[in-house]
């Protein structure tokens, strides 16, 4: 059954451009709308397109998205296991609050795409099996750990349920350069909102003149920025660099056992209006890394979400 085009849709879009006359008589010489053909024979034919339609269509709905994220009510920090598991739960509970995910990656995901050591399968320690039935990702059990087959398995499952509710909008290639830090009535420090910039202005600051960020305030940001990667560690270094923290805890030697429960139990609001979770707390606090299991991560963002819950309902 070819799927018939919606004639609305071709003359919203065209109606709005300049000289609609030429391009309307453009789309005229293309193939008429019902010709549309979903045939493998050499006969498959597209609905017609401008070109201009296809931008306006990213556009208006890029756009209308930072405008209306520009006031959010949480701002995930990086798209990892940590904030992706963060952000699944706080959806999933808080379908009203406006959920605003910042990535500097283009792919979101961090280091949750494989393993160990570049090999694929995905460790997870009981009883973190159980966030990964409540997202839907399959695994085999054994035992004390489950072992997930690939760990992109996790990251897509879990990324596409955290993009599919309406509440999330994710912008990735985004980086967050620096925190929005009031002092309230009280000269309390408090988190208000991240800095953003496109990651390839944030990574070329020093080659051209001063290239001014963006802001998104909200009354609670979660930091989930891993412990590596070109910003690692982002708002716990930027916390030292604010002077809202002495100085870095450092992540030390990997310790399995000590390790995953440290990061789930220190999941926290460590300023005021900022939460972190994930690996970025192994640099905040200094405990220990955990290595090829990621139980810890899912954890960390579950608790950084009720936390996220908590702080917004006092
Ligand atoms: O995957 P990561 O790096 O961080 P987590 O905490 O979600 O998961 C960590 C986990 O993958 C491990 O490191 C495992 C368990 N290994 C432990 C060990 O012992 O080695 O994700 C952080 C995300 C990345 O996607 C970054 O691109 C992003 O955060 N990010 C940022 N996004 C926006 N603005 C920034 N300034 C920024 N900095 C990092």
């Amino acid at each position: 059954m070819s799927p018939s085009v919606d004639n609305n849709t071709i003359t919203t879009y065209l109606d709005a451009l300049p000289s609609v006359v030429s391009l309307k008589s453009g789309l005229q010489e293309q193939p008429k709308q019902d010709t549309i053909q979903e045939n493998y024979d050499g006969s498959y034919q597209f609905a017609p397109i401008e070109e201009a339609m296809v931008s306006r269509a990213m556009i208006k709905r890029y756009f209308d998205m930072m405008y209306d994220r520009a006031i959010s009510d949480v701002v995930i920090v990086g798209a990892g296991s940590a904030g992706l598991s963060c952000a699944f739960h706080l959806a999933k509970n808080r379908p009203a609050l406006k959920i605003t995910i910042v990535e500097a990656n283009v792919a979101p995901g961090g280091g949750a795409w494989l393993g160990g050591q570049l090999m694929t399968p995905m460790v997870v320690r009981k009883p973190a099996d159980r966030f990964l039935s409540e997202v839907g990702v399959p695994f085999e059990d054994e035992g004390p750990f489950v072992v997930v087959k690939h760990a992109a398995l996790f990251t897509s499952t879990l990324l596409s349920k955290v993009l599919a509710f309406p509440n999330v909008v994710m912008f990735n290639a985004t980086a967050v350069e620096d925190l929005i830090i009031r002092t309230d009535h009280s000269s309390t420090q408090r988190v208000a909102g991240v800095v953003t910039n496109w990651t390839l202005v944030a990574l070329n600051h020093d080659t051209q003149s001063c290239m001014d960020p963006n802001t998104i305030t909200a009354p609670v940001v979660v930091s989930c920025t891993g412990h590596d990667g070109p910003m690692g560690a982002f708002s716990a270094k930027r916390l030292v660099s604010a002077g809202l923290l002495k100085e870095l805890g450092n992540m030390r030697g990997l310790d399995m056992n000590r390790a995953e429960p440290a990061i789930v139990n220190g999941t926290r609001e460590v300023v005021p209006g900022l939460i972190m979770a994930g690996m970025e707390l192994s640099e905040h606090d200094g405990s220990n890394r955990m290595g090829p299991t990621f139980g810890a991560m899912m954890a960390s963002g579950v608790m950084a979400a009720k936390q996220a819950m908590r702080a917004l309902d006092s």
